[in-house]
């Protein structure tokens, strides 16, 4: 049965550049609280909407409708079943199993880019894609999963001229089908009986990550030693041995700001518990490696121990407050995770929210600095994990959830319930801490995320098609509007070897999240594992991104306040040059750094792509003017990096943590024509027509790189 839908009148523009349409079966729904859309009203723009065709003055026709859109009562069977829904399981009656599908033209000049995290190419057409967070089979990610822990329905199309942002405001199970269904149409169905799509209309893809920013939020603030380097393995089971570690760290010379502890530190698996036995004293383990400017982050899991006759309070609490998730008859639901039989918490309920916030003090207490939020897709096993590892049971559909004007069932939750948990431990953290930015690693999310948490890819391998795939993911983050990501440096799974780990060292230097971090019962990946020749080229990688430290802080705040990736597809800075858009093995770092990464075992040359402009190697004093392509040494340790001719990059002098001071601050200068001429006033760096802030308390250097010469000047 299909049928046709009312449009309820309700298309306008909320921005200048941004038009909503909106398709519902029935009376519109309150919107719920937890709307990640940040702009509603309506106001005037030159958008016209001719009942099937968006178009706009600047850019002619813009959305095309195939024809109008149609509903449908949909089955369980038609939505990679496995994924969404535990056997025997059903949509719920109403709106949860109540389609809308919606038919656009696809633009035959265009490239289509983002829809978030995913396996395979930054290039999205052709394909099919599923929004639904899940925690994907162990077996290892791989082209076939459907979809990964977070979801984000947010399509961007490019064309030079054009850059186009379709963001379906679904939180419900949505697909995009991207030429497959049809060859010259983009299909878009979604669960939840409505459809409202934002279209975002801007002339280069700079522009409209602002606009995706401004719809649905900016990138959070990080705090300066997040920007550091992250240390973290599955198996650090005891307190000692941490204290250990940073030692390491310290007597090897190798920076460090952050070591992770993961689910070892706990007492019996509770969230918000230390091991009385192998963690006695967190908070003077804080200490202590605070002492040597090293700062502990904690992972907590959403899975709380269903123990309601022991000390341990937060379920008695959460129980009688009513703050977890609950069957249809209004019991508690249960679910197996770490603790064996575990209860979850529903973050779609304010009260909720406020109170996991406030769990937050056990950590903040002990001197822990971070958050890092784990298995919140919701994961659940199938059985008790002390009978070992089992496959994962999705939650059941329809199970109830929020409260009041938001009671809903899961499946309309499902998508943002890492989301909400990120909002609740960042909005904790923050009330506990209001002097302190907090600082939140999430594993699932949601399009709005960036707001709350940087995120990570999840359990790769360590494998080298892990390693290739590591940047196109990351750009694409960037380009669906969040650019504070990382990927497990050395893979999670499987034993990484020295030529890998030192490849993805040199890659990761230039991750806005970088942390080393491997699975329990793999072979050990510290920096000096794999013998002192690794561990030397290994520390400069790491020293690299120590010196790069006051770019990055730069690349951070410019994405705070402009949405911007850190971590750029070259189309990005590109957008009108075509053959940009074609290199995903490659990225910008900023607008500055040019990279090309080796992800293969045994070469030592590369094909680069050189974007217009000149191109000065780090390694050398060589200079490429672009569009170019040439074949380029690549020697272990020296991977390449090139620098954009007419920028200028502040670098520190090497310091071993974010909480020691730096002796000066040094400006790599590559004029883009002849040396020019630098000179200093005051707290000001003026070249050319540019002007750099220096830090008032240091002494600074300008490195200027030209054609044939390096000059050098002290500016004391
Ligand atoms: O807490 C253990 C791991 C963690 O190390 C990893 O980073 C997460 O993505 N966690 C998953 C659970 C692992 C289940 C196999």
């Amino acid at each position: 049965m299909s049928w046709k839908l009312a449009s309820h009148q309700q298309h306008h523009a909320v921005a200048p550049h941004i038009y909503r349409l909106h398709f519902g079966l029935e009376a519109l729904r309150p919107r719920r609280s937890w709307d990640v859309v940040e702009l509603r009203q309506s106001v005037d723009s030159d958008f016209s909407w001719s009942g099937t065709v968006l178009s706009h003055p600047s850019w002619g026709s813009l959305v095309e409708l195939v024809e109008q859109p149609a509903g449908r009562q949909a089955q369980l069977s038609d939505y990679h079943g496995q994924l969404l829904a535990r056997p025997g399981d059903q949509l719920p009656a109403g709106p949860a199993s109540l389609e809308v599908r919606l038919r656009i033209k696809r633009d035959p000049q265009a490239c289509y880019f983002g829809l978030g995290q995913r396996m395979g190419p930054m290039r999205r057409d052709p394909g099919s894609y599923c929004n639904w967070t899940v925690d994907p089979p162990s077996s290892g990610h791989h082209r076939g999963i459907a979809s990964m822990y977070q979801a984000q329905p947010y399509l961007m199309l490019h064309r030079p001229g054009l850059a186009l942002g379709l963001f379906l405001n679904s939180t419900w199970f949505s697909r995009f089908d991207l030429g497959l269904e049809h060859e010259d149409e983009i299909t878009i169905c979604t669960l939840g009986g409505e459809a409202e799509l934002f279209v975002l209309a801007a002339s280069t893809p700079a522009q409209l990550n602002r606009l995706l920013a401004q719809l649905t939020g900016f990138p959070m603030q990080v705090p300066f030693w997040s920007l550091g380097f992250h240390q973290s393995r599955w198996g650090y089971r005891e307190q000692s041995e941490i204290a250990e570690l940073v030692a390491q760290f310290r007597r090897r010379q190798i920076p460090l700001d952050v070591v992770h502890l993961d689910i070892d530190y706990m007492h019996e698996f509770r969230s918000f518990s230390f091991d009385p036995q192998r963690f006695p004293d967190p908070a003077g383990l804080a200490e202590q490696v605070g002492q040597q400017g090293v700062r502990l982050v904690t992972i907590i899991d959403p899975g709380i121990r269903f123990d309601l006759h022991s000390p341990y309070e937060i379920a008695r609490q959460g129980c009688a407050a009513g703050h977890f998730l609950r069957n249809a008859d209004g019991s508690p639901f249960t679910a197996y995770c770490w603790p064996d039989a575990a209860l979850f918490t529903d973050y779609s309920k304010a009260e909720a929210r406020q109170w996991w916030g406030d769990q937050q003090r056990f950590l903040v207490e002990r001197g822990i600095s971070g958050v890092w939020i784990d298995m919140n897709e919701p994961a659940t096993f199938a059985t008790p994990f002390s009978q070992g590892f089992s496959s994962q049971l999705p939650v059941p559909l329809g199970l109830a959830s929020g409260e009041g004007t938001d009671a809903t069932v899961h499946a309309e939750v499902h998508n943002l319930y890492g989301h909400q948990m990120a909002e609740a431990t960042h909005q904790g953290l923050k009330r506990l801490q209001p002097e302190e930015t907090p600082w939140v690693l999430t594993r699932s999310a949601f399009v709005g995320t960036q707001k709350w948490a940087v995120s990570w890819m999840g359990d790769n391998h360590s494998w080298w098609e892990h390693l290739a795939l590591a940047l196109p993911q990351l750009v694409s983050m960037g380009l669906s509007g969040a650019p504070l990501v990382g990927v497990d440096i050395g893979g999670f799974f499987g034993n990484t070897h020295a030529e890998l780990f030192e490849r993805w060292m040199e890659q990761a230097v230039f991750y806005p999240f970088m942390r080393n971090h491997s699975a329990l019962g793999t072979r050990a990946q510290e920096p000096w594992a794999f013998g002192p020749e690794v561990e030397e080229r290994v520390r400069q990688h790491i020293q690299r991104r120590y010196q790069l430290l006051p770019y990055l802080q730069q690349l951070a705040e410019d994405s705070h306040q402009t949405g911007a990736p850190i971590l750029r597809a070259l189309f990005w800075e590109f957008p009108d040059d075509p053959e940009s858009a074609l290199h995903e093995d490659q990225a910008m770092f900023g607008e500055a750094i040019l990279i090309a990464p080796v992800t293969r075992p045994g070469h030592t040359h590369r094909q680069v792509y050189f974007p217009p402009g000149s191109w000065y190697d780090f390694w050398s004093n060589q200079v490429v003017e672009g569009p170019t392509f040439k074949v380029w040494p690549a020697p272990l340790g020296k991977m390449p990096i090139f620098l954009r001719g007419g920028r200028a990059i502040p670098m520190d002098s090497p310091r071993l943590s974010t909480a020691h001071g730096v002796e000066r601050r040094i400006w790599w200068v590559f004029p883009a024509e002849g040396p020019g001429s630098a000179r200093r006033s005051d707290q000001t760096l003026h070249w050319q027509d540019e002007q750099f802030r220096l830090e008032p308390s240091l002494p600074c250097q300008v490195v200027m790189r030209c054609k044939d010469t390096t000059l050098t000047r002290e500016y004391p």
